[in-house]
C-alpha cells in the first residue's frame, strides 16, 4: 500500500491534474471531468494552500483570481519586433499577393504577371481582439505585454495570468529555454453578451463590441477586475525563441499545441491561392455562428524557410497577409428617431438612419430597444453614429461618435401621445415585494393604453391569435389582417368569429375558394384548448409555456381570470411581476368584453375544470407566510409559526396575543415584533384574508406540510443527480423529484434511494455502486417521471 502523500506531494499533484484538465478543456476541447469535479479538487487546492501558505507558488491555477492592483503598467521592449499585416480587401488583391509570393521563391511560372506553381499556406480566422506577447523561460510564463507600438508595450502580466486560457507552464517537455508565443486575446460573444448584461444591471460601463470589451478588461490596473472577465486567448506565431522549432507554420502551431498554448481550432493548410478562396468563403459563411468576432482570415506561407527568404517590408511581412470580411460596424447619420408600437403596446423607438452599407447589407432602420438605451448612448438626432451588424440580428446602433455632434442635434423625447392612435403613454412599472410590502418602480418600457382601440395593438393583437400555436388559423397573414383592421371589419378578436363570405371575398388574395377556406378554418378553431386560448389572448409576458401552466394549474378559465396576483405566484416560475400582468388583463374592462363576446360567438373552451391537484397541494400555511414577506421571518420561521398557528385566523390571533407570541419558541423577538405590527395594519389583514379566501374557493386547504409530503410517491426518498443530463436540466430534474415529495441531495450515502447518473457521471457514480444504491441513467429516470404522472 502507498503511503499518505504529504501536502506538498498532494499540492503538486492537484496541480498537474487542473492543469491537465485546463489543457483538455481548453487547447483539445476534450474535457474529461464534470465542471463539479473540477471545482472539487480546486476547492481541495484551495483549502491545502491555505493551511501551508508557504507552498503557494504563482504558477499555481489558484493564483488565477488577480493580484494586487497597479498604479501604471510598466514598459517592455519586444526583442522581436511585434509586426502587422498587409491587407487584401478584394479577390484581386490576394491573387496578387500569391503571385508575389511565387516570384519572390523564383517559382516556375511564377512571375508578377500570372503564376502558375501552387504554395502551400497556412490558414486561420483573424480574430477581433489584442495582440499580445507571452514568455516562457523554463517552461514558466514570466511576462506577458501588449503589442503597443510594436517595438515597446506594456507589461501585463497580471492580468494575462487571469486568462484561464493563457497556460501559466508549459505542458510536456522539449520547450526552448525561452519561448515567447504571440498571438489574440479575444472576448467570445457569449461573455461579452453576458458581461454587458451584468455591466448594465449593476449600472456600469457596457462596451460597444467585443474588441472594445476585450480591451477594456486587459488594461486594468486591478488584476481582479481582468480575472472576473470572460477573456481567452488563441496563438497565431512566435516571437524570440532560444532553439530550434519545427520547419513550418502548422508544424510549429501543433508543436505549441502539444506544450498547452491553444491555437485555432479552424487552423488548415492550403495548396494554392485558389485552395485559400475556398478557405475565405467557408469561414465567411461561417462567420456569424462562430463562438468568437473575426474580421478575415490570415493566410501564411507555410516553410518558414520560405517565409525567411521573402523577408519582410517595413513592418509587414512578405509571407503572410489578413484577407479582410466587410466590416460587421460602419459610421452612419441618425435622420430621426420613430416610435413603433407592439402588440403590447410597448412604445419603442426605433432609428432611421442615413442608408449605409454594412458587411454587405444596405442598412436604414436600427433597434434602440427602449429610451433607457437611448439614454444610455446619449443619442441626439443628428448625431454620428456607429452601426453594428452582428449576424442576422437586426443593426444595432452601438455608440456616439460625440465628437461629430452638429450644432443643431437635437434630443429624443418621449411620445406623451402614441403616435398611432393618440392615447396616453405611460411608463411600465417593475412591483418588487419586501418586508411583506409592495413597491413600484419606474421601468424601461412605455406603454400605449390604448389596447386594442389601438390599430397597432390590434393588428398586432389579431396577427399573435391567429398564429399557429396560438389560434391556429390558416390563411390569414400579416397582410390581410391589416385589411381586415383597415376596412373595420374587425376591431377585436371577437370580430374574427361574424366574419362573412361577403366581407372577405373580394379583399386583395381572397377569392371564392380562399373565402372559403379561411371560414372553414376560422369555424375550426371555435373549440381550443384553455392553454391555447390563455395564450393566444396575448397577454403581456404570458408565453406558451406560462399559458400552459396557468391552464393545467388552474383548470378553468374563471380561475385564472379571479386568480390574484399573490395567488398566482404558487404556481412555479410565476414571479410577482408577471402575476400582476396576468391580473391587471383580467381586471381591464374591454379584455374582459372581448372575452365574453368570444365566448358568446360560440367559442367552447376544452378546460379541465378541476383544480391540479398537484397545485393545490402546495397550499401549506407554512408557505403562505413565508409568501407574506414579513421581515425576519424566513422558512423555518414560517413552518415554526404555521405548526402553531394552524391558519390564517390562529395567525392573526396569535400576532395580537403579546403574552402567547412572547413564550413561543422557534421564532426571534424582532421577527415576533415584525408579526405584530404586520398584522396591525389592517391592509395587512385584508390582503392575507382575501388570499387566504381565494384559495379555499379554487379548493385548496392549508395542509400540514408533513402531510403534503407524505402524500407523494416519493415522501421519505433522498435522490442524486450526477454527470449531466441531456434531455432536462437539472434544475427541472430536481423541481419534479421535490414535487414528488423526494429529497434532492448533493452526495451519495446509504440512505440515498436512487441516483440519476448522465455521461461525465465520476466518484457519485462509483460510490453509489460501492454502497450498492440504486443507480438509473436519464431515459430510466425520464420513464420512471412518466410513471409518477410527472
Ligand atoms: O494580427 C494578427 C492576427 C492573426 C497577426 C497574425 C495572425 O495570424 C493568424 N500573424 C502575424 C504574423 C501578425 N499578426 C503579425
Amino acid at each position: 500500500m502507498s503511503a499518505t502523500p504529504t501536502a506538498a506531494e498532494r499540492i503538486a499533484h492537484l496541480r498537474s491534474e487542473l492543469d491537465a484538465h485546463n489543457y483538455r478543456y481548453y487547447v483539445l476541447d476534450e474535457p474529461s471531468i464534470p465542471d463539479a469535479e473540477y471545482d472539487r479538487l480546486f476547492r481541495e487546492l484551495q483549502a491545502l494552500e491555505r493551511e501551508h501558505p508557504h507552498l503557494v507558488t504563482s504558477e499555481s491555477p489558484t493564483q488565477r483570481v488577480g493580484g494586487e492592483a497597479l498604479s501604471v503598467f510598466g514598459e517592455v521592449r519586444h526583442e522581436v519586433p511585434m509586426l502587422s499585416l498587409g491587407n487584401a480587401f478584394e479577390e484581386e488583391e490576394l491573387l496578387a499577393f500569391d503571385r508575389s509570393v511565387q516570384a519572390g521563391l523564383g517559382l516556375q511560372g511564377g512571375d508578377l504577371f500570372g503564376g502558375g506553381a501552387s504554395v502551400e499556406y497556412s490558414c486561420e480566422p483573424k480574430l477581433d481582439g489584442l495582440a499580445v506577447s507571452l514568455r516562457y523561460e523554463h517552461g514558466q510564463l514570466v511576462r506577458g505585454a501588449t503589442r503597443g507600438d510594436g517595438s515597446t508595450g506594456e507589461d501585463i502580466s497580471s492580468n494575462v495570468r487571469t486568462i484561464r486560457t493563457v497556460p501559466l507552464r508549459l505542458q510536456g517537455e522539449g520547450w526552448p529555454q525561452v519561448l515567447e508565443v504571440r498571438g489574440e486575446v479575444y472576448m467570445p460573444k457569449a461573455g461579452f453578451d453576458a458581461l454587458n448584461a451584468r455591466q448594465a444591471q449593476s449600472g456600469g460601463k457596457t462596451f460597444a463590441n467585443p474588441r472594445n470589451a476585450a480591451a477594456g478588461s486587459l488594461r486594468q490596473l486591478d488584476p481582479k477586475i481582468t480575472a472576473s472577465r470572460p477573456l481567452e486567448f488563441c496563438c497565431y506565431g512566435v516571437g524570440q525563441v532560444s532553439g530550434e522549432l519545427p520547419a513550418t507554420q502548422i508544424g510549429m502551431l501543433e508543436q505549441l499545441k502539444a506544450w498547452g498554448i491553444p491555437i485555432s481550432r479552424e487552423l488548415r493548410l492550403a495548396r494554392g491561392v485558389e485552395a485559400c478562396l475556398a478557405y475565405y468563403r467557408d469561414i465567411g459563411e461561417r462567420r456569424t455562428s462562430l463562438a468568437y468576432d473575426i474580421d478575415g482570415v490570415v493566410f501564411k506561407v507555410n516553410t518558414i524557410e520560405d517565409q525567411q527568404q521573402l523577408g519582410f517590408r517595413a513592418r509587414t511581412p512578405h509571407w503572410a497577409i489578413a484577407h479582410k470580411f466587410p466590416a460587421m460596424e460602419e459610421l452612419t447619420e441618425l435622420l430621426d428617431v420613430e416610435f413603433q408600437v407592439g402588440r403590447t403596446g410597448a412604445v419603442t423607438p426605433v432609428a432611421r438612419l442615413k442608408p449605409v452599407k454594412v458587411a454587405g447589407v444596405t442598412v436604414s432602420n436600427a433597434s434602440l430597444h427602449n429610451m433607457d438605451e437611448v439614454a444610455r448612448l446619449g443619442l441626439m438626432i443628428g448625431d454620428t453614429v456607429i452601426i453594428r451588424r452582428a449576424g442576422d440580428v437586426i443593426p444595432q446602433v452601438v455608440q456616439v461618435v460625440s465628437e461629430r455632434r452638429p450644432a443643431d442635434a437635437r434630443p429624443v423625447l418621449t411620445p406623451a401621445q402614441c403616435p398611432v392612435c393618440g392615447s396616453h403613454v405611460e411608463r411600465t412599472q417593475l412591483v418588487k415585494r419586501s418586508k411583506g410590502k409592495e413597491s413600484f418602480s419606474e421601468g424601461s418600457i412605455y406603454r400605449c393604453v390604448g389596447r386594442l382601440s389601438c390599430q397597432a395593438q390590434l393588428k398586432q393583437a389579431i396577427i399573435h391569435f391567429v398564429s399557429r400555436r396560438a389560434m391556429d388559423i390558416e390563411g390569414l397573414g400579416e397582410k390581410s389582417v391589416e385589411q381586415l383592421v383597415d376596412e373595420g371589419l374587425v376591431t377585436s378578436p371577437a370580430d374574427l368569429y361574424t366574419l362573412t363570405f361577403e366581407q372577405i371575398v373580394g379583399l386583395e388574395g381572397f377569392a371564392e375558394l380562399s373565402t372559403r377556406n379561411l371560414l372553414a378554418a376560422i369555424a375550426d378553431s371555435r373549440r381550443p384548448s384553455l392553454a391555447r386560448f390563455i395564450y393566444a389572448l396575448g397577454i403581456p409576458d404570458v408565453g406558451e409555456e406560462t399559458a400552459k401552466l396557468l391552464a393545467r394549474a388552474l383548470g378553468s378559465l374563471a380561475r385564472i381570470q379571479q386568480a390574484l396576483p399573490q395567488v398566482l405566484t404558487y404556481l412555479p416560475d410565476v414571479g410577482l411581476e408577471v402575476a400582476h400582468e396576468i391580473h391587471s388583463f383580467f381586471e381591464d374592462g374591454h379584455n374582459r368584453q372581448v372575452i365574453q363576446q368570444l365566448l358568446a360567438r360560440g367559442l367552447v373552451l376544452q378546460e379541465e375544470g378541476e383544480l391540479h391537484a398537484e397545485f393545490a397541494a402546495c397550499a401549506t400555511l407554512a408557505g403562505f407566510i413565508d409568501k407574506l414577506n414579513i421581515a425576519g421571518i424566513a422558512a423555518t420561521g414560517a413552518k415554526n409559526l404555521a405548526e402553531k398557528a394552524g391558519s390564517l385566523e390562529g395567525l392573526i390571533a396569535l400576532s395580537q396575543d403579546w403574552l402567547d407570541l412572547s413564550v413561543m419558541k422557534g421564532l426571534n423577538e424582532k421577527a415576533k415584533q415584525a408579526l405584530r405590527e404586520f398584522f396591525a395594519e389592517p391592509a395587512n389583514v385584508a390582503l392575507a384574508t382575501a388570499i387566504d379566501a381565494q384559495l379555499r374557493a379554487f379548493g385548496m386547504h392549508w395542509q400540514s406540510e408533513k402531510k403534503v409530503l407524505e402524500g407523494l410517491p416519493l415522501a421519505g426518498q433522498t435522490w442524486v443527480l450526477t454527470g449531466s443530463l441531456e434531455v432536462m436540466s437539472r434544475d427541472v430534474a430536481k423541481d419534479r423529484l421535490e414535487a414528488l415529495g423526494a429529497k434532492v441531495a448533493g452526495s451519495v450515502s446509504a440512505k440515498t434511494s436512487c441516483v440519476v447518473a448522465g455521461p461525465g457521471a465520476g466518484s457519485k457514480l462509483a460510490k453509489a455502486s460501492e454502497l450498492g444504491v440504486r443507480v438509473i441513467d436519464e431515459e430510466s429516470f425520464l420513464a420512471e417521471l412518466d410513471r409518477l404522472g410527472q
